[in-house]
This record gives C-alpha cells, structure tokens and sequence, in this order.
C-alpha cells in the first residue's frame, strides 16, 4: 500500500514520522475512521465536518483546504486501486521537540492518509450471534476535561476499557461516564431497545458517530421512536436488545453484559433490521462519494 504523507504518495514501509512529532510524543493531534465500500467513500463529507470540527477543539490548523484534504483522501484511495477499504486521515501538530508546548511544532502539522483494504470488524459469526460484552470499570472522560465528542489520538481511557475487555475473555467493552451513566463502547456508540423503542446516550458523553446519526435517521425511516437520554447499567442489563454503531463495526449486537442474559440472547429483531437497512445504503451513490471518475456522481 501507498501511504499520502504530507503531499507524498510513499511505500508504507517508508511512512515514517519523527520521534519529535507531537502526535507520538502527547497524542496531540486528531484523525478519523472512515470507510468505501463498493467505490463509494461512506459519508465523506461528514467525516470531513468532524476533521475540521476535531482540529478546530483542539485549535489546530489543517494546513489543507477541506476541498484539497477530500482530494487527498480520495487520490490514496485511487493511487491504491481500492474500491472496498478503510480509510484513517491523521493530522499531528508536526514536528517539534521535548516539551508539550505546542509553539515548539514550528513546520506544518504532519498529514496522513492510511488505506487498508478491509471489510468487516468482526467474523460474520458475531455478527450473527452476537457479542459478550463487560461494562468496564475505566470510565469515559468527562466532556469538563478533554471532550469525548473531540475525536484526538489520545485514546488511552478506551483501550484501558478494551484491555479489561480482554482480560475478561470479552468481546466488547462498554463505558460508563464519571456518573455513572452508560457513555458508550471502546470505539462504538451505544443504543438499547425496550418495548420497541430506542435509547441512546447524548452526545455530549461520547463521540458524536456518523453511523449514530445514520442508525437515528433509518430509525425514523422504520417508525421507530428514538430517545437521546441519559440511562444506567440497570436499563442495560434490562434492556430488550442492545447494540453498538460505528464506522469499522456498523450495527453489531450485543447479547450478553456482565453475565447477564440480553433479551432472548440472539440478536434482537430491531437490532437486525437496522443492521440490514445500514447495509442497504452502504456502497451507493446516494449516501457515499465516487472514487473514480466514471462512477455516477452524487
Ligand atoms: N465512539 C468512539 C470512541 C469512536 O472512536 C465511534 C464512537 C463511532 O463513530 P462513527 O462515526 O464511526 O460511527 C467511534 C469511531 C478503529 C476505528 O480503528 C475507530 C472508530 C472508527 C473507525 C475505526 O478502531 N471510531
């Protein structure tokens, strides 16, 4: 694979950054998670929102016009021939030296763009039956210190959560906020379903997803009544069915937490409704944009 470094398409085996990045030495900088499927880039342009919203939390400077960062996305993805793939943009504060202050990074931030040809999180298997998840005991960090809803290279509170995860034999981890209030999963967003209706967290605890939007909207689509409100590991652990949204995951479900048995323990019908209606619109002109020029344009 080629790697887009700042301007440069490199072998990934010469995509190397400094020691002295800040990126590498405080996790400051931001990046994104996105996907193509089928030579579509899904929801491009949102992503794109949530870069530049991301830099601007952080007050870091893109040193790419938004336009000319899409063109860079899009040309690792053609210089690549990738139709089907993951996409990850990274933006450090650059180069600079010991020391945090970010007046040290004196070039341009550091710019990367890595492709992965990729095509699903978890074995079809899971899928299919579900996921064992633990509610961990590292909690999100509260939107009063560095916001969740900021997605920065400081993910160390997540990978805590998925640690335990592991240790436990889990799939999944699911994080509480410093209430106790359920804020979301390790690199996922949360909803619960009961008596036919949906709940999820408010964004303010958690990342605000794209695929948490898209979920909301087919919802809608369905009839379904949606509900952005706080709850605990009770209404978890009680829960009907419960699921979780993201870029690489999409809508997995979740049949089991802490031991305890989520509705009939198999995916729950809402649950797979939603999942399919989010692979419907996945890959279509409609809701993604083309890599290649002959593709109809949205
Ligand atoms: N919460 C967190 C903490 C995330 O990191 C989501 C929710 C879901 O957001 P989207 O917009 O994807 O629906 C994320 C997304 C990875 C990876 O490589 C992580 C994400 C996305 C894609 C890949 O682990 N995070």
């Amino acid at each position: 694979m080629k790697i887009y470094l700042d301007g440069k398409f490199v072998p990934e085996e010469e995509a190397k950054v400094s020691v002295f990045d800040h990126g590498l030495l405080y996790g400051d900088g931001i990046f994104e998670g996105i996907r193509a499927y089928n030579g579509y880039v899904f929801k491009l342009e949102e992503h794109l929102d949530r870069l530049y919203d991301s830099a601007k939390g952080i007050r870091l400077e893109i040193p790419l016009p938004r336009e000319e960062m899409k063109e860079a996305i899009l040309e690792t993805l053609r210089v690549n021939q990738l139709k089907t793939s993951y996409v990850r943009p990274i933006v450090t504060r650059g180069v600079g030296d010991l020391g945090i202050d970010p007046r040290k990074c004196k070039g341009r931030p550091t710019v990367i763009v890595i492709v992965r040809e990729w095509k699903s999180l978890y074995p079809e298997e899971l899928y299919q039956k579900g996921l064992r998840a633990i509610v961990a005991a590292s909690r999100a960090r509260p939107p009063e210190s560095l916001s969740p809803s900021i997605k920065t290279l400081n993910y160390l509170t997540n990978i805590m959560a998925k640690i335990e995860a592991n240790v436990w034999g889990a799939d999944e981890a699911i994080m509480l906020d410093v209430h106790g209030n359920i804020a979301e999963g390790t690199a996922d967003n949360l909803f619960i379903v009961k008596h036919g209706v949906l709940h999820t967290p408010p964004v303010i605890a958690n990342l605000p997803g794209i695929t948490r939007a898209t979920i909301i909207e087919l919802a809608h689509d369905a009839d379904y009544e949606v509900r952005e409100e706080h709850f605990g590991i009770a209404q978890l652990y009680m829960a009907d069915e419960v699921f979780l949204t993201g870029t690489a995951a999409e809508v997995v479900p979740i049949i089991e937490i802490d031991g305890r048995t989520i509705g009939a323990s198999r995916p729950g019908h809402i649950t797979m409704e939603l999942r399919k209606r989010y692979k419907d619109i996945t890959g279509i002109p409609e809701t993604g944009t083309p890599i290649y020029s002959l593709q109809k344009v949205k």
